[in-house]
C-alpha cells in the first residue's frame, strides 16, 4: 500500500504536566542556618566523610536557601507546568518532633511557593527524601514502627502550614532507596547494612507510614483544600534475557524485590507484601536457621489500612535492566536482598551509558515499565515525578547526551499514552546540578549547571535546557531543533 500517508504528529496533551524536579538536601545548603536541626546526611558526612567520593556535602549545595527568585526565573525560563521540590524535615521540625515549629523554615517554603505561584508554576511537593532528622534515626528511624507516628505528625503541620496552595503531595521519595539503600545496604544514610533483614523492616514501617499521612490528608484536609496526595516508587524495567520461563520468573522475582514491595502493599487488590518474593525470603530465612521470616507479616488490619492508600502513583523512570535466572560471578552478603532473589542482571553494551555506572539509556523503558504497571494495578493515574541523565563536570554545557535521552523519553511516554496509560504529566530530573549522595559533585543531572566553586553557586543553562524548553512548548519532539544560541530568555 503506498497511499500517500501524511504521518500524524504526535503531540502531547495541552493539560499534560510538564516540570523539572530536585530534593532539599542535594539543592538547599544553609544546613545550620535560621534554626535547621541536623538530619542524617549532616551528620554522616560531618561524621563520615570519607563515604563520599570526593569527600564534599550538602552544607552549601546549590545555596538554593538564598536563591529563591533565581531558582523560579529557571522555571519561568524553561516555560514549566510545575516544580516538583522537597521539605527538609528538619528545617521544618528541628528535633523530629512537632513540639517546635521552626518558622524560618515555615519562611523558606512559603516565600518559594509564592513566588512559584505569582507565575502559574503548580508546586508538587515531597514531604520526605531522604533527609530524616538525626535525633529520630538514633530513635531507630524507619526500622522503629513508631516512625508512622512522628512522620504523621509532621504531615499535619505540612498540610496546615502549605496545604492552601500545594494541591500535589508525594509523601515519600523513592522508598528502595530509603528501606534498601539505607538499610539494608550500604549505599544511602543512614548505611545500616542491616542486610537481609533492614528493608523488610523498613518497607513495612515506610508503607504504613505512608498510608497514615494519606488517611490524615484524606480525612482532615482534602475537603476544604482539594488536593492529592500520592507516593513516588523507582520503577525501572526488569526484562527477562530470554523468552524462557525461567528468565521469566527471575525477572518478576526482581521487579517484586525492587518496587513490588513497596507497590504492592498500596496498589494491588489484595494488599501485603508480593507473594513469590515473600515465600522465598521465608524459605531462606527457614533454612539459615532464623525462628521467623526475615520478611515481617502485616495484620490483617494493616493490610487494609494500606491497601488503596494512595491518589496518584508517583515513577521515578532512569532505566532498565534484562534479567536472567543464571547468575554468572555475583557474590552477594548472606542474608540479603540479592542472595535471596539469586538471579543475574545484564546490560547490552550497545546501550548509551551515562556518567553513572548504572544509568543507561535502556530502550523504550518507560513505555514497558508503565504498561505493565498499569495492567497490573488497574490503570491508576501515574505521574513520572524524576526521569534524567548524569553527566561528568567536564561535559559542561554541551550535553547531547542529554538530548538523546529525554528525546527517547518522550517518545516513550507517547507510546505509553497511546497505550491509553494514565499518565498526567513529567519531572525532569534535574532542575540543576545538585549534591548527587555518595557520589558528591562528580556525577551531574541539571538541565541547568551551577558553578560550585563560585560563591554565588551561578547556574547557567545546558544546551539540553533550550531543546526541553522547545518541547514544552510544542508538546512534540522536533529532532531536527537546534538551539541557535544558548542564551536564555523569558517568553
Ligand atoms: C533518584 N536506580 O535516585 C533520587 O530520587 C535522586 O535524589 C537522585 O539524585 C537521582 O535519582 C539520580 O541518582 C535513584 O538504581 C536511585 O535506577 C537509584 C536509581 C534511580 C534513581
Amino acid at each position: 500500500c503506498h497511499a500517500a500517508t501524511v504521518k500524524h504528529e504526535r503531540r502531547f496533551p495541552d493539560d499534560f504536566i510538564f516540570g523539572c524536579a530536585t530534593a532539599a538536601y542535594q539543592i538547599e545548603g544553609a544546613w545550620n542556618e535560621d534554626g535547621k536541626g541536623e538530619n542524617i546526611w549532616d551528620y554522616m558526612t560531618h561524621n563520615n566523610p570519607t563515604v563520599i567520593v570526593d569527600q564534599s556535602n550538602g552544607d552549601v549545595a546549590a545555596d538554593s536557601y538564598h536563591n529563591v527568585e533565581r531558582d523560579v526565573e529557571m522555571m519561568r525560563e524553561l516555560g514549566l507546568d510545575a516544580y516538583r521540590f522537597s521539605l527538609s524535615w528538619s528545617r521544618i521540625l528541628p528535633t523530629g518532633f512537632a513540639n517546635e515549629v521552626n518558622q524560618a523554615g515555615i519562611n523558606y517554603y512559603n516565600n518559594l511557593i509564592n513566588e512559584m505561584l505569582k507565575y502559574n508554576i503548580q508546586p508538587l511537593v515531597t514531604l520526605y527524601h531522604w533527609d530524616l532528622p538525626q535525633r529520630l534515626q538514633e530513635l531507630g528511624g524507619f526500622a522503629n514502627p513508631l516512625i508512622a507516628d512522628w512522620f504523621e505528625d509532621y504531615a499535619r503541620v505540612v498540610f496546615e502550614n502549605f496545604g492552601d496552595r500545594v494541591k500535589l503531595w508525594i509523601t515519600f521519595n523513592e522508598p528502595r532507596e530509603i528501606c534498601y539503600e539505607g538499610y539494608g545496604s550500604n549505599t544511602k544514610a543512614p548505611i545500616l547494612n542491616a542486610t537481609g533483614v533492614g528493608t523488610y523492616l523498613c518497607a513495612k514501617h515506610l508503607v504504613i507510614a505512608h498510608a497514615k499521612a494519606y488517611y490524615l490528608y484524606n480525612n482532615e484536609f482534602k475537603a476544604s483544600q482539594g488536593g492529592e496526595c500520592g507516593i513516588t516508587i523507582s520503577v525501572n524495567w526488569f526484562g527477562p534475557l530470554t523468552d524462557s520461563e525461567e528468565d521469566e520468573f527471575a525477572a518478576e522475582l526482581r521487579r517484586q524485590a525492587e518496587w513490588g514491595l513497596y507497590a504492592e502493599p498500596i496498589f494491588s487488590a489484595e494488599g501485603g507484601f508480593p507473594k513469590e518474593l515473600a515465600a522465598r525470603v521465608a524459605e531462606k530465612s527457614a533454612q539459615q536457621g532464623y525462628p521467623w521470616s526475615r520478611m515481617p507479616e502485616f495484620t490483617e488490619e494493616e493490610k487494609n489500612f494500606v491497601r488503596g492508600a494512595s491518589d496518584f502513583f508517583g515513577v521515578n523512570h532512569y532505566t532498565g535492566l534484562l534479567i536472567s535466572a543464571t547468575e554468572h560471578m555475583q557474590q552477594h552478603p548472606v542474608p540479603s536482598l540479592l542472595d535471596d532473589i539469586g538471579v543475574g542482571s545484564y546490560v547490552p553494551p550497545e546501550w548509551l551509558q551515562s556518567a553513572s555506572p548504572w544509568l543507561t539509556l535502556s530502550p523504550n523503558s518507560i513505555y514497558n515499565a508503565l504498561t505493565h504497571l498499569a495492567r497490573k494495578y488497574n490503570n491508576p493515574v501515574f505521574y513520572i515525578t524524576e526521569n534524567g541523565w548524569s553527566n561528568t563536570p567536564s561535559t559542561g554545557l554541551q550535553d547531547d547526551d542529554r538530548i538523546s535521552y529525554y528525546r527517547a523519553s518522550f517518545e516513550s511516554m507517547l507510546n505509553t499514552l497511546e497505550a491509553g496509560v494514565n499518565l498526567k504529566g513529567y519531572m525532569t530530573w534535574s532542575l540543576m546540578d545538585n549534591f548527587e549522595w555518595l557520589l558528591g559533585y562528580t556525577e551531574l543531572f541539571g538541565l541547568y549547571e551551577v558553578d560550585f566553586n563560585s560563591p554565588e553557586r551561578t547556574r547557567t543553562p545546558r544546551k539540553s535546557a533550550f531543546v526541553y524548553k522547545e518541547m514544552l512548548r510544542t508538546r512534540t519532539i522536533d529532532y531536527s531543533y537546534e538551539p541557535q544560541s544558548l542564551v536564555m530568555t523569558i517568553d
